[in-house]
């Protein structure tokens, strides 16, 4: 028996399943899932010509986004899981969530899920292995990751895998717990079929416990998109952005540029995960370990996002949306008006009140169905950063875009950055949080020692990328976002290229180098008299409430705060405060 063929047998004996069945990712197994679904009304199938291959999931209405405060670390030290983690016990873990795997599987199929994260044969993919008795968490992970017997033949007889175990139970809230164990490189999850949840490549390996793995190695792993962008000329730039979930990662990794005809061209490398890692090159290189999209849809519509609307054209899971009669599917944002006669996303007559798909509704959708993919989305080695972007939803404050100095203070821009929440998360959405680098939920362990992992990565970089910030979400005084976004963020890419090639201009600012307002293109956009002013405002008042703010976050974390970040905050609070007076 292999490593993993031992560990498998372990799991059947203690969740005891009706029969096992090992993915080889086939299309004639994936036919089978989704048969078998569709007859036991797990999925629905959507209309043969609007939505072909496509299919509608339905989840319990309690069970519709990541459900933070049930997603644990268990390290043995409760300090290394620090301040902004759940933290649990192993033995505790043990003790409480253990129990729940015992028999869970009774009358159930275990789906035994081989998959890679990361292009096949890159030095730098890695091996999982989930063990679900969810045949749409199988049906999923078939899209999102490199599943079944490549994932196999890569593994072989190496113990150099990831174990993830997952349940969906009884999908009570009650018996709901997302358990990570970063130094055994265990995941266990139970009690939910959300995809944030239980498709265990995604955030629960591929972030939290690919972090641990990376502080460790020497690289990082990030809640980042990575994309192309092709300037006149040919030359070629990536950039990596880390937005808050539910921010527009995706709708800015698929951008349709406005300057297609005179030149600039933007291509996908990835819209929600890169693992980065310095290249002998003295570079950081880009690699997206995932396979597919699992994107938010209420939004997603042929102006806002025609290269995602062209994905999932077909053979898409869709889970939480809105369906006509004849099944095709329906979101808002799709287009102006709803069908008559719409299915609400919990399978009701549509009220036309209540919003008719759920606003976390997903998509599940093979990469290679975008039209948008860069040629190098699978290349082995990666690619090489030109910038890293940190943006947050931010009503007021932050500027449309500004640059950081250097590594170090950019380091300090991602570690204090705020966003509004949305409702990726259960929870209180609307409200600013302190997100830093768009990690919060995604830091398998300590905070603070992840700060002083960024900041050790930079002093490995002889090229490193230059680090900048954005806020699409700027509004005016009548509430409305004053930047049109979508496609015309390229215009705010095009000035951050031109400050890489040392080509554009910017002023200095307490909080770094914002663009003067002829540097950027704004021509056509129609913006009014003391738009581009407000967009560009750097206001040291509202900067100055801010960092009380920043400080009490920075306190949390005591002396496993990297003192480069408190002696940047004391500078901006300098800077700032002084300047008011
Ligand atoms: C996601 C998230 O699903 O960030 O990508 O919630
Ligand atoms: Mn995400």
């Amino acid at each position: 028996m292999t490593p993993a063929e031992r560990w498998v047998d372990e799991v059947a004996r203690t969740t005891r399943p009706e029969r096992v069945v090992w993915c080889d990712g086939s299309e004639e197994e994936s036919r089978r899932l989704v048969d078998g679904m569709v007859a036991d009304g797990t999925l629905l199938r959507l209309h043969p010509t609007a939505a072909p291959g496509s299919t509608l999931h339905r989840s319990h209405p309690s069970d519709v986004a990541r459900t933070e405060h049930l997603t644990f670390i268990a390290s043995r030290d409760k300090r290394d899981a620090g301040p902004t983690n759940n933290w649990m016990a192993p033995s505790e873990a043990r003790a409480r969530v253990g129990p729940l795997f015992e028999g869970v599987m009774k009358g159930r199929t275990m789906y035994v899920v081989p998959y890679v994260m990361g292009p096949l044969g890159s030095p730098f993919s890695r091996v999982g292995i989930e063990v679900t008795d969810s045949p749409y968490v199988a049906a999923n992970m078939r899209l999102m990751t490199r599943m079944g017997e490549p994932a196999r033949r890569q593994l072989g007889a190496s113990e150099s895998f990831v174990p993830g175990l997952h349940s969906t139970g009884d999908l009570s809230p009650e018996r709901r717990y997302i358990v990570h164990f970063p130094e055994e490189r265990l995941i266990w999850s139970v009690g939910s079929g959300y995809g944030g949840n239980a498709l265990l490549g995604k955030k629960c390996f591929a972030l939290r416990i690919a972090g641990a793995l990376a502080r460790d190695e020497g690289w990082m792993a990030e809640h980042m998109l990575i994309l192309e962008l092709e300037l006149p000329g040919g030359e070629i730039h990536y950039i990596a952005a880390a937005f808050p979930s539910a921010c527009g990662k995706t709708n800015l990794a698929m951008m349709v540029s406005p300057f297609e005809r005179v030149g600039y061209k933007v291509r996908t490398v990835g819209d929600d995960i890169a693992w980065l890692r310095p290249g002998t090159d003295g570079r950081l290189w880009a690699v997206n370990p995932e396979a597919g999209f699992f994107g938010v849809v209420p939004g997603t519509g042929p102006d806002t996002n025609p290269n995602a609307m062209a994905t999932i054209s077909h053979d898409t899971i869709f889970t939480n949306v809105a369906v006509t009669s004849d099944g095709i599917p329906w979101w808002e944002g799709k287009e102006k008006s709803a069908p008559p006669g719409l299915i609400d996303w919990q399978g009701k007559p549509w009220d036309g009140r209540s919003k008719a798909a759920h606003p976390n509704a997903r998509f599940t959708a093979a990469a290679r169905q975008c039209p948008s993919m860069s040629a190098r989305w699978e290349d082995p080695q990666g690619v090489p950063l030109s910038a890293i972007v940190f943006g947050g939803r931010r009503a007021r404050l932050a500027p449309l875009v500004f640059e950081s100095r250097d590594w170090e203070h950019g380091v300090f821009v991602g570690a204090t950055m705020g966003s509004e929440t949305t409702a990726a998360a259960t929870g209180q959405v609307g409200v600013v949080r302190r997100d830093p680098m768009a990690m919060l939920p995604f830091c398998g362990y300590n905070m603070g020692d992840y700060f002083a992992h960024w900041l050790k990565m930079g002093r490995t970089l002889s090229r490193p990328p230059r680090i900048f910030h954005v806020n699409w979400f700027r509004t005016g005084h009548d509430g409305r976002f004053i930047w049109p976004g979508f496609g015309e963020n390229l215009r705010v890419l095009m000035w951050m290229i031109d400050r890489v090639k040392g080509v554009a201009a910017g002023a200095d600012a307490p909080i770094g180098v914002v663009p003067t307002p002829d540097a950027l293109n704004v021509d056509g956009l129609g913006l009014g008299r003391g738009d581009l002013e407000r967009l560009l405002t750097v206001d040291r008042d509202e900067w100055a409430a801010e960092v009380p703010e920043m400080r009490a976050f920075f306190d949390r974390f005591g002396d496993r705060l990297p003192p480069e970040l408190s002696r940047a905050l004391e500078s901006l609070s300098r800077q700032v405060v002084t300047a008011r007076v």
